[in-house]
């Protein structure tokens, strides 16, 4: 099926609500910007957020919700639901959607429908949910180490820690930016796994020209409102598995099967309407997110290079991506600040740049604890959770932001010894 073309930027773009949520600037008179960790006015007046939520088309959203008021279908598998699990499916080109009420219940399901028991090999370096929803029931996650270049399961060393107790492989497609799926799907098949891949940064992200979605048994999207494309709250499976779907329908609504039949261990797993009738708003809007995201990064890119030892993380053009992570990496052996100094520069200056995922799972309770010899095999996620940073994206930042943003990273390695010496004094 042919992947979805992004459409071209337009600018303006009319049906968003955008310039309400940019944080101004102070007004400096023209004289020279002091860094806030230094004395100075901060760079925003109001907080610069990473996952400040895009809200489509508000009037189509407004129109939906007095609709689903009038019809007083409020949940459980209601008219929006099934629209957005159609539109979703019809996206990707995949058999089945079910969509639940976030994306850790979407990875709890799906783990559960594919009998993850045992063991299974999975990165620390993720949200911590990919990792709860295993433990959650009481199947061990092994952490693996990535490659430190994608960011993504290194296949040699998943096949390294396989077990007679491994029973699947949880790949995460991290930033958006996809795993090496075929060397994953060859793993599973010669060692009989079970194969999920954690798809929550990747909807809309294609690998070799097939679009998320396609890979491994099923793949799991989270629609949270800190994603690009939201539902408040939401997640979803999809898989062309037609057992798989139909039991995880029944496994989303406790096992019912009639008003009175129960068949299956259940849970409440179930997206609202209202939550459907915002994921249906945004998917209409994809493209404009989707080009704001990628001209976001590219003005991040022009605004960021040529310093040394500061990389940002780049995604492949050949691919569709959503481009909804402006990540960068900071090499304290040549940038004159540590990726946490600068960290505390920008919070100062209100840019509230995140370090996703510091520290790692295996860093993390109640892994530390059940598992604390877990890190030895993961230097490179160590290396890269010590010098990772998520910069502001989205609708709500635009290249006026970016260039400040740029201008205070900048100020705070020109300025490197005085920023130290302020750091110490606390
Ligand atoms: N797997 C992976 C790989 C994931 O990244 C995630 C979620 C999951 C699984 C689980 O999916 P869900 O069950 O969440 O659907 C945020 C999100 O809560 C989480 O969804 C996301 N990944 C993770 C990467 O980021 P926090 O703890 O960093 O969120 P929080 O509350 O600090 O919000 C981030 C920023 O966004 C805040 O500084 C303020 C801003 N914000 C947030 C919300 C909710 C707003 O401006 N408005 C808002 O409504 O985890």
């Amino acid at each position: 099926m042919a992947i979805p073309q992004i459409k071209e930027f337009p600018d303006p773009m009319p049906e968003l609500d955008l310039v309400e949520a940019i944080p101004a600037e102070p007004d400096l008179g023209g004289a020279p910007r002091q860094l806030a960790i230094l004395g100075g006015l901060p760079a925003f007046r109001e907080p610069l957020h990473v996952g400040r939520p895009n809200i489509g088309n508000r009037a189509d959203l407004q129109q939906r919700i007095d609709q689903m008021l009038d019809t007083r279908w409020l949940s459980n598998d209601g008219p929006y639901v099934r629209e957005f699990e159609k539109r979703i499916s019809d996206y990707i080109g995949v058999k089945h959607c079910l969509v639940t009420c976030n994306g850790t219940t979407a990875l709890m399901l799906a783990m559960r429908g594919l009998d993850l028991q045992g063991e299974v090999i999975l990165p620390s370096f993720t949200f911590v949910a990919t990792a709860h929803a295993l433990q959650w029931q009481q199947t061990k996650p092994v952490f693996c180490d990535v490659d430190p270049e994608t960011h993504t399961l290194n296949p040699e060393s998943v096949e390294r820690l396989i077990s007679p107790r491994t029973t699947g492989i949880i790949g995460v497609h991290l930033w958006g930016r996809t795993c090496d799926t075929a060397a994953l799907e060859d793993i599973a098949r010669r060692h009989k796994l079970r194969l999920l891949f954690d798809a929550s940064h990747a909807f809309g992200c294609s690998h070799k020209g097939t679009l998320v979605g396609h890979f491994g048994d099923a793949e799991v999207f989270s629609f949270h409102a800190t994603k690009f494309l939201n539902s408040f709250e939401g997640g979803a499976v999809v898989t062309d598995n037609d057992e798989l779907a139909q039991k995880l329908r029944l496994m989303r609504n406790f096992g019912f099967t009639g008003y009175d039949t129960v068949q299956y261990l259940g849970m409440n797993a179930k997206m609202t309407e209202v939550c459907a009738a915002m994921g249906i708003t945004s998917l209409e809007s994809i493209d404009s997110f989707i080009a704001m995201n990628r001209r976001n990064h590219a003005a991040y890119a022009t605004q960021l290079a040529g310093i040394p030892g500061l990389t940002l993380i780049p995604y492949d053009p050949s691919e569709r991506g959503n481009y909804q992570y402006v990540v960068m990496e900071v090499d304290p052996t040549v940038c004159p600040l540590t990726r946490d100094e600068l960290l505390r520069v920008l919070h100062a200056d209100n840019v509230l740049a995140r370090r996703y995922f510091f520290p790692g799972c295996h860093r993390m309770e109640p892994y530390r604890t059940l598992y604390p010899e877990a890190g030895a095999n993961l230097p490179n996620t160590e290396r890269l959770s010590d010098r990772i940073l998520a910069l502001p994206t989205g609708t709500a930042v635009g290249p006026r932001e970016i260039e400040r943003v740029a201008g205070v990273i900048r100020q705070a390695f020109a300025e490197a010894t005085e920023v130290r010496q302020a750091l110490a004094r606390g």
